[in-house]
């Protein structure tokens, strides 16, 4: 019986498929393979390699073993460090894009773009991560990776955004210039281009990746999207309303350490909602929702039916007349909760960013660094210097949103482009320009935690909406999102937060196998990645569940260990 069903349904859909070659154009195109090759030379390249406002300063060989990541050893290399656009800025500093490839001597043909996150300003080792939790990365499956700082120095200053070119640099030309000096690197190196392209990244780091869809669309075949900031000014925005918000409910006087200057002190804006407090939260949630996909595990899968069924201010117990406690929330406090959550807005209405999905992982010490610590020692820094024009320095307590968000469309004669403009990927609005890359046959994979707290997961999910709309419903055959439920900002909280999006890319754009459920796992104890210290104690260090690609959802099977992944279908 369920053979001859499966068969017939079989049947139907080839008929369909038939019935649709002849009337219009394959659905899907399928890229060519990369082919492997052999590193030809990696010292003579600093000679050997020639490109425009380019200089390479060492080209050397790293053996096998000399780099470890996850605890295995990283496979003999070129390590080639260089710069492009030298030059002196309009504020007297110097300035440069500067980067790094590392090229494998057994090579799989592959060019991945490593995407950094936060400010950029540093070049990380061009390890070709892949967000999540801790995994080797695709250096370690043969790609030839290069990473930049993205056209300016200093992590975790932004004076950079007062000049404009760096500006701009940041936001998306450094990845425009150094795309086409890295293809001609690996061509020199080997003897042939990179057969395939990827981008990818986690944050900011999926944001560049995300605006290079836009931008330079015809660069890149594959792009792994984690945790996309692609509206990062409102994003930064929604943030200094969440510290205006918070600072009245704060413990007066208390501070903390300001996060990057350790002799500042900051407000503690935590104490406004404690860890015990937002653990209550979670725990009033759970109870909602964490059986909605059939299984009281601590996970919440069913991320949209949670947020018809759970309701902040209705469930989480309310304080008595004796206060807080950390077991209740008072009505100020469950008023910016929701509001927080349902989206915040300026004094005049003005949505400033997105909703945000409420979820389990609240609990996660990294969402309260978000909203209580980077909120105020951070955001304020780059929307005043980076994404206002002019610049101009924000005043987070006192801040009037209404002003600023005009300061993040405005233009000026020397910033010529907005800071809104110049982060965000060109006419995402409607997901432009996607369609095309998906007759190109390019794809996108992307992941985000659900209890993100800077960049929203249902922003990502309003953005695969809009796709869906631009491609006629068919925004799966180009894009595939993988919410990670209880996921903090690209790693950690309670979560499966290791996984391997890398891999299923490449078999989509190479192979045509579309990717529906990838298997994640947590990070216990013994962890090669290093251990997730925020595993309750109920979990399995080896806990595994799969990814599944939006709209369908991990249920589990009704039977078979808890604990695996094989005990869960995606389903809608
Ligand atoms: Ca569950």
């Amino acid at each position: 019986m369920k053979t001859s069903r499966l068969w017939l349904l079989g049947a139907v859909v080839t008929v369909a498929s038939l019935a649709g070659c002849s009337t219009q154009p394959p659905a899907t195109t399928t890229l060519k393979a990369a082919t492997p090759a052999t590193l030809a030379q990696c010292e003579p390249l600093t000679t050997a390699f020639r490109h425009d406002n380019t200089t390479l300063d060492s080209a050397a060989t790293v053996p096998a073993g000399a780099l470890k990541l996850a605890g295995q050893n990283v496979a003999a290399h070129c390590l080639v460090k260089g710069a492009m656009h030298k030059r002196k800025g309009s504020d007297g500093r110097d300035y440069a894009i500067a980067f790094e490839m590392r090229l494998p001597r057994n090579w799989n043909g592959r060019f991945y773009y490593q995407g950094n996150g936060g400010l950029d300003g540093a070049v990380r080792p061009a390890e070709g991560a892949l967000g999540g939790g801790p995994l080797t990365g695709a250096l370690m499956q043969g790609f030839a990776v290069i990473s930049s700082d993205a056209g300016h120095t200093g992590a975790q200053t932004p004076y950079f955004g007062a000049e404009p070119q760096a500006r701009l640099d940041y936001g998306w030309q450094a990845v425009a210039k150094l795309t086409p000096m890295a293809k001609g690197l690996i061509a020199t190196a080997y003897g042939k281009g990179p057969d395939r392209s990827y981008i990818g990244g986690c944050s900011n780091g999926g944001r560049h990746a995300m605006v290079a869809a836009a931008r330079i669309g015809d660069q890149y075949d594959g792009y792994l999207v984690g945790a996309p900031g692609y509206r990062l000014p409102n994003a930064a925005m929604a943030q200094l309303w969440g510290v205006q918000q918070w600072a009245p409910l704060a413990t007066p006087g208390a501070t903390v350490k300001h996060p990057l200057a350790p002799n500042v002190n900051i407000a503690d804006l935590g104490s406004a909602l404690t860890a015990a407090e937002r653990q209550t939260v979670a725990g009033a949630l759970l109870d909602k929702c964490d059986a909605l996909d059939g299984l009281r595990d601590g996970m919440v899968q069913a991320t949209q039916a949670c947020q018809a069924a759970f309701d902040i201010r209705r469930d989480v117990a309310a304080c008595g007349t004796a206060g807080r406690n950390g077991a209740c929330l008072t009505p100020a406090q469950k008023d910016v909760l929701a509001t927080a959550f349902a989206g915040a807005t300026t004094r005049s209405g003005r949505a400033l960013y997105s909703a945000f999905p409420m979820d389990a992982g609240i609990a996660g010490a990294n969402w309260a660094q978000w909203k209580f610590v980077n909120a105020l020692a951070l955001d304020p820094l780059s929307v005043g210097t980076v994404f206002s024009s002019p610049p101009t320095p924000v005043d987070a307590m006192k801040e009037d949103l209404d002003a600023r968000l005009a300061l993040l469309s405005a233009t000026t004669a020397t910033y010529r482009e907005s800071g809104i403009s110049l982060m965000s990927p060109p006419g995402h609005e409607s997901a432009a320009g996607m369609a095309a890359l998906q007759a190109r046959g390019a794809r996108m994979v992307l992941y985000h935690g659900v209890s993100d707290a800077i960049f929203s997961a249902e922003d990502t999910r309003q953005w695969m909406l809009r796709l869906d709309q631009a491609l006629g419903g068919k925004g799966a055959d180009f894009a595939r999102y993988f919410p990670v439920p209880g996921m903090n900002h690209c790693s950690a909280g309670p979560a499966a937060d290791q996984f391997d999006l890398l891999t299923p890319l490449v078999q989509w754009v190479e192979q045509g196998v579309a990717p529906n459920a990838v298997t994640a796992s947590v990070r216990g104890a013994g962890n090669p990645g290093g251990a997730n210290a925020e595993l309750p104690a109920g979990w399995s260090a080896s806990r595994t569940r799969p990814l599944c690609a939006w709209p369908t959802v991990a249920r589990y099977n009704g039977s078979g260990d808890v604990e695996k992944a094989s005990s869960f279908s995606c389903k809608p």
